[in-house]
């Protein structure tokens, strides 16, 4: 499948127009790049290397998918939260149509806890339903559509917009859809980060190091009382 990849467009979640905001929630609680694995978390398991033109800026996503396709993302045990953010890069192979109507529409889309579907081209005149503009980096040699790829969001620096959701459940589940009804497109994500808020602030959850303090503290308490007890 490798060899067919003609072009490459690339998006992030949070460009795709629900919210335009830098990443603000203070707690990280999920973030994987699929270097090392994809992760139990996941339905599925694909993934693949990049092609070398990426690999400064990623290597191992997850994908590919095309047609019906998905992939869900479940996450369990949030701590107490009422806001979620979910970032992530999409990486869009080969030739999406868009709007067009003969050879598409080509969709990507999410649903589950974050619902969207959005059109995406690298090619058609009649252009896309994403509002986004991608920042355009060089792929391959030959000046058209079929030797670049367009990369939006989550940069190496870390910048990059976001989905952000009320959502108080500790359970957070997302599916990542099939973009289209033909054969001759196909995506992948990565770089997919969840982050929630930490209702009264930072300060009242304790970091694991107080807590094994705390715990430390407790233990000194229930072995003195013991010692107490004895005659
Ligand atoms: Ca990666
Ligand atoms: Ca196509
Ligand atoms: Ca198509």
């Amino acid at each position: 499948m490798r060899t067919k990849i003609i072009s490459l467009m690339a998006a992030a979640a949070g460009l795709f127009g629900l919210s335009q905001q830098a990443s603000a929630l203070p707690l990280q609680v999920y973030f994987n790049d699929f270097e090392i694995n994809v992760g139990p978390e996941w339905s599925d398991a694909n993934r693949t290397d990049a092609p070398t033109e990426l690999g400064a800026i990623n290597s191992y996503y997850h994908g590919n998918y095309s047609l019906s396709d998905s992939t869900t993302l479940t996450l369990t045990g949030l701590p107490t939260h009422t806001q979620l953010s979910l970032q992530f890069d999409l990486y869009l192979f080969n030739t999406w149509d868009g709007e067009n109507t003969r050879w598409g529409k080509d969709f990507f889309s999410l649903s589950g806890d974050i619902e969207g579907s959005w059109t995406f081209t690298n090619h058609q005149p009649e252009g896309q339903s994403y509002p986004g503009s991608p920042d355009l980096i060089p792929y391959g040699t030959a000046g058209n559509m079929g030797a670049t790829y367009v990369y939006l969001g989550l940069d190496p620096t870390g910048s990059g917009d976001e989905f952000l959701i009320s959502h108080t459940s500790s359970t957070f589940t997302v599916t990542f859809g099939g973009p289209t009804t033909q054969t001759d497109e196909w995506w992948g994500i990565d770089n997919v980060r969840v982050t929630i808020d930490q209702p009264g602030g930072p300060a009242n959850v304790p970091e694991p190091a107080t807590l094994a303090l705390l715990g430390l503290g407790l233990a000194g308490i229930g072995y003195r009382r013991k010692c107490q007890r004895k005659p």
